[in-house]
C-alpha cells in the first residue's frame, strides 16, 4: 500500500502574517505520519519561519521550484543546498507554471531532480499536457515523455524517493477536474512507463499525484482510484479548513 501524500502549492499566494497564521492553524490538526504525507509548498521567503513554526508537528515543507547548481551568479534564484540548510523536505519541480512562463525545460527539470536527491529533499515532478494535445490523443505520448526525461540517468531505488504529479494543464485553476477515470487512466500510464524502466517493483512503489482543481468535493473519487495516491493542490490548499478536509480525505 502507497502512503497518501497531500501536497499544497500555494502558488504566489499570501502575505507572510497570512503564511505564519495558516500553519498555526493546521499544524495540530494534522492526521498521523503513518496515515498521509501533509505538505505545504510555500513561496520561498516563508520558508525558515514556516519549518520552525511547523517542527514538532507532522507537517511537512516544500519549495515550489529551485535552481539545480548549489551556488553561482543566478540572481534571484534559490539553490537545493539553501533549501535543505533551512529543513526544507519536499520541492515541486516542473510545474506547468514554470515550464510555460519561465522556459523550464526537461533537461533542467532533471538536473533539479539529481540536485534535490543529492540533498534528501523529495522531488514532487510534474508532468501534464495541454487542451490541444490532449484533443489530439497526445496525452500519453506528452506525459511519458516528461517522465521519461526527468527519471534519465536515475537507478530505481532513487525512484523509489520521488513523487510524480499529473496536472493535466487544462484543469489547472479552471475548475475543470479530469474525470477521476480519464485522470487514473494517464496516471496508471506514468506507472506504467516506470514498470517498463525499472520493474514492478519501483513501479509499485513510487507515489503519483492528480493536479488540477482538486477540492475537497472531488478527492475521495479521485483517491479512491488504483493509481492516484495524492494529489497536488492549489487553490483548495490556501484556506485551513479546505486543507484539512483533504487530509482527512488522504488519511
Ligand atoms: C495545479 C494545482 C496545484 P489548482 O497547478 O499544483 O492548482 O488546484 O488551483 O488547479
Amino acid at each position: 500500500m502507497r502512503k497518501p501524500i497531500i501536497a499544497g502549492n500555494w502558488k504566489m499566494y499570501k502575505t507572510f502574517d497570512e503564511a505564519v497564521e495558516f500553519v498555526e492553524a493546521v499544524q495540530d490538526k494534522i492526521p498521523a505520519n503513518d496515515k498521509v504525507d501533509a505538505v505545504i509548498c510555500a513561496p520561498a521567503l516563508y520558508l525558515p519561519i514556516l519549518v520552525q513554526i511547523q517542527a514538532d508537528s507532522e507537517l511537512a515543507i516544500g519549495a515550489q521550484n529551485m535552481h539545480f547548481e548549489n551556488e553561482g551568479a543566478f540572481t534571484g534564484e534559490v539553490s537545493p543546498s539553501q533549501l535543505a540548510s533551512v529543513g526544507v523536505d519536499y520541492v515541486v519541480l516542473g510545474h506547468s507554471e514554470r515550464r510555460e512562463m519561465f522556459n523550464e525545460t526537461d533537461e533542467a527539470v532533471n538536473k533539479k531532480v539529481r540536485a534535490a536527491l543529492n540533498h534528501d529533499i523529495v522531488p514532487i515532478i510534474c508532468c501534464g499536457e495541454t487542451l490541444e494535445e490532449r484533443e489530439a490523443g497526445q496525452t500519453t505520448a506528452k506525459v511519458s515523455g516528461q517522465i521519461r526525461a526527468a527519471l534519465e540517468g536515475f537507478t530505481g531505488e532513487e525512484v523509489t524517493h520521488m513523487v510524480i504529479a499529473y496536472e493535466p494543464i487544462w484543469a489547472i485553476g479552471t475548475g475543470k477536474t479530469a474525470t477521476a477515470d480519464d485522470a487514473n487512466e494517464t496516471c496508471g500510464a506514468i506507472r506504467a512507463v516506470v514498470n517498463e524502466l525499472y520493474g514492478s517493483e519501483v513501479a509499485e512503489a513510487v507515489r503519483i499525484q492528480y493536479g488540477g482543481s482538486v477540492k475537497p468535493e472531488n478527492i475521495v473519487e479521485l483517491l479512491s482510484k488504483e493509481h492516484i495516491d495524492g494529489a497536488l493542490v492549489g487553490g483548495a490548499s490556501l484556506q485551513p479548513e479546505s486543507y484539512l478536509k483533504l487530509l482527512e480525505a488522504g488519511a
